[in-house]
Formats: C-alpha cells, sequence, structure tokens
C-alpha cells in the first residue's frame, strides 16, 4: 500500500514559523537557506566581537605587566626615600622572580600574537580565493 506523500505543516505555535519570509505559508527551501545564513553571519559576528574583547583584554594585561616592570624600580626608590628600609630591601629579593615571571607573561603574549597571526593569514588566503569563485 503506498502511502500518499503529503505536504507537511508545522503546528501553529511552531519556532519555525517566522521562517516564512514572505508570509505566503509555505517554508521554501530558499526561506530555510536564507535562515541559516543570517544565523551562521549572527555566529561569525558574536565569535568576531568575542576574540576582540579577548584580545583586547590580552592586550591590556601586557601593558600593565609592563608598567609593572617599568615601575618597579621606582617602587624600590620610593621606599628608599620613605625611609622603609625592610620594604625595599623585600623588593630588591624579590626582584629577580618578578622580571623573569612578568617577562614571560609579555614574552607569552607576543609570541601567541605572533603564532595567531601566521595561523590566521594562511586559512583567510584561502577563503577570499574560494570567495572570488562565485
Ligand atoms: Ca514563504
Amino acid at each position: 500500500m503506498a502511502v500518499a506523500k503529503k505536504a507537511k505543516t508545522l503546528e501553529s505555535s511552531s519556532k519555525y514559523n517566522q521562517l516564512d519570509a514572505d508570509g505566503d505559508g509555505i517554508i521554501t527551501d530558499d526561506e530555510m537557506a536564507q535562515a541559516e545564513a543570517i544565523m551562521e553571519l549572527e555566529f561569525r559576528k558574536v565569535t568576531m566581537e568575542n576574540e576582540d574583547k579577548k584580545q583586547d583584554a590580552q592586550r591590556n594585561m601586557a601593558w600593565f605587566a609592563l608598567a609593572g616592570m617599568l615601575l618597579y624600580p621606582f617602587a624600590v626608590v620610593i621606599g628608599v626615600a620613605l625611609n622603609l628600609v625592610q620594604a625595599s630591601e623585600i623588593l630588591g629579593d624579590m626582584a629577580s622572580v618578578y622580571f623573569v615571571s612578568v617577562a614571560a607573561i609579555v614574552a607569552a603574549f607576543y609570541g601567541s600574537q605572533a603564532y595567531t597571526a601566521k595561523a590566521v593569514s594562511k586559512p583567510v588566503a584561502k577563503k577570499a580565493a574560494k570567495d572570488d569563485d562565485w
């Protein structure tokens, strides 16, 4: 017994009703593709914004670390000027560990920048060539 092919309908409260862009009651494959493309675009936008925020945060962290490194000697000078002998001594003892740690943070930042720049540039070049096809 052959089952007759019946057009599919959505329940009236379906969240997919909004996909019917021209309101004719039929969700065409084109309308589906269009909705998919819009979602893809929004996803890409959000991803880019998140990436942007992440890069800003990392950049600020690197600047903060660098500023701390540059101001560290002044902290020692201020300690001496204020007669805080013990504070100056402690700062001096900490210096070797501190400078190596901060240098590691800054180096990691620039290293990751260089690495991602290299990793990103290749797929973009490929994608640009692909986009030219149509
Ligand atoms: Ca339609």
